[in-house]
């Protein structure tokens, strides 16, 4: 291995020795980087590496609050802003009882080559709280989301950090955050925030955005392979956001779903999935997937008992992570294979690990990276950045136009470094390779910073 590199992987693990969900993220870039640190022995000296794997700023902050029965509760609230190399931090929050500040560094490191690929002019950030939204009121979700703004809002703003949805942070929850921003700061700044919703500017087609970019991707890599998703299984974990467009966009393709799961199990439908159930029960009711049978008394559930989810035991042609990171182990990724699965497609963040990758990709399964193939929600973020400092709104239509020709970019740009690099075929490292070297550049030209 190159010595630079080994050097830097060597310093990051003995420094963050406790984060590893941030040591896997990574090792997963810098290993694929090896190449272009060969051409450039410049970026030793300018400490390339160690600036990029050093968040700029970490922030971690209490957030009281008091519930439904006058208790009071503290939680801990994060924004990681790691990188605005290339346009203010941007990035969503997350508010899950796993969140802590690993996850936070992993998924702000993601995000700063993600935000890359898009070609916009967005750097890369993350947070959230290790709060539990589930079974809470809906008085409680909005003190808070109060609580958590008013300590948040020193540190954001439309041209320094811009927020937005992730797990357990939905269109609800941004209107009472941006609620409180406006309150705090007395003027309305509309581009504080992405993931609005269309009565108080938001952008038309953001809520879709994560899940259709994925289908966008996933339809532009099964074509360069001579494949298209007319008529083929696909099963998706997840019931949130992305996983539900994901499924609306692969059905609009020709595709059957016929699973989809939450953190306690998964349904199988061989009819198909029934979409507006499912939005009934998880974007309405906010109840459990096993919810679907109460309907569709043929459908299966199947109950998830260890960190394998039932879900990958099923047969598919095509596999959409959709959920959380670290989802599908190496152990499901075998179960895929010897049901012949032929692509993955990710659209949670990191929600393969390093060795299922690496399985799949031996067994010559295509592999659409996350930050690549879910990069459409942030990109779709920066349209609706734009409409806010324009004050104008675009048509679904143009919008969904928009992402579809960014979602097209991507794609060619993780093929075409994948093809020069050697590694054709090979779209994880194709990803990591074009953004990292876009970012790379954008350091060399401004200094030790
Ligand atoms: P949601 O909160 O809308 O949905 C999350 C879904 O994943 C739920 O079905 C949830 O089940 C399931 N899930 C969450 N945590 C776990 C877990 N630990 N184990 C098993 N299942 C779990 O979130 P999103 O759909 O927005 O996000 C899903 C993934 O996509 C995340 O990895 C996120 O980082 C990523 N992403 C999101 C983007 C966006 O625009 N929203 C953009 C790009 C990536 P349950 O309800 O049982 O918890
Ligand atoms: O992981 C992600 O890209 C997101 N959660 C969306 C971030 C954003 O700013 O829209």
């Amino acid at each position: 291995m190159n010595k630079y590199l080994n050097k830097v992987i060597e310093e990051v693990e003995a420094k963050n020795s406790h984060e590893p969900e941030f040591l896997q993220a990574v090792k997963e870039v810098l290993c694929s980087v090896e190449q272009i640190l060969e051409k450039h022995p410049e970026y030793e000296k300018a400490a390339i590496l160690e600036r990029i794997t050093e968040p700029e700023r970490i922030i971690s902050f209490r957030v009281p609050w008091v519930n439904d029965k006058g208790e009071v509760i503290v939680n801990r609230g994060y924004r990681v802003q790691f990188s605005s190399l290339i346009g203010p931090y941007k990035g969503g929050l997350r508010f899950h009882p796993s969140v802590n500040q690993s996850i936070m560094k992993f998924l702000g490191f993601e995000q700063i080559f993600k935000n890359a690929l898009t070609g916009l002019p967005i750097g890369g950030a993350k947070g959230g709280a290790d709060f539990d939204p589930k079974g809470k009121s809906d008085n409680e979700i909005m003190l808070f989301c109060q609580s958590f703004m008013t300590e948040l809002y020193r540190h954001i703003g439309q041209d320094v950090d811009v927020p937005a949805g992730d797990i357990g942070v939905g269109g609800r929850e941004i209107g009472y955050l941006f609620g409180q921003y406006r309150r705090i700061r007395n003027s309305y700044e509309g581009g504080v925030l992405t993931g609005k919703d269309i009565c108080y500017g938001g952008s038309l087609a953001r809520k879709e955005a994560t899940g259709y970019g994925l289908l966008f991707y996933v339809r532009e890599m099964l074509k360069a392979n001579g494949q298209t998703l007319q008529g083929k299984t696909v099963t998706i974990s997840g019931s949130g956001n992305v996983a539900i467009y994901a499924c609306e966009k692969a059905v609009s393709f020709g595709a059957k779903v016929v699973a989809m799961s939450d953190s306690n199990g998964c349904i199988y439908d061989k009819n198909g999935i029934d979409l507006d159930l499912i939005k009934q029960i998880k974007e309405v009711e906010r109840a459990r997937i096993k919810e679907y049978l109460r309907v569709h008394k043929d459908a299966q559930y199947m109950e998830r008992t260890d960190e394998d989810s039932p879900i990958w035991e099923i047969k598919t042609d095509i596999a959409l992570p959709c959920a959380t990171q670290n989802e599908l182990t190496l152990n499901s990724a075998k179960k895929l294979v010897q049901n012949g699965v032929i692509a993955i497609g990710e659209g949670a963040n990191m929600p393969t690990t390093q060795e299922a990758v690496d399985y799949l990709l031996e067994k010559g399964v295509l592999v659409a990276p996350a930050k690549a193939a879910n990069a459409g929600g942030v990109a779709t973020s920066a349209i609706e950045m734009t409409q806010n400092s324009i004050r104008y709104y675009y048509t679904f239509e143009e919008v969904e136009a928009k992402l579809e020709k960014i979602m097209i970019n991507i794609f060619n740009d993780c093929k075409v470094n994948a093809e020069k690099y050697g590694c054709p075929k090979n779209y994880v490292a194709g990803a990591n390779l074009a953004a990292f070297q876009k970012l790379a550049n954008a350091m060399m030209a401004q200094g030790i910073v």
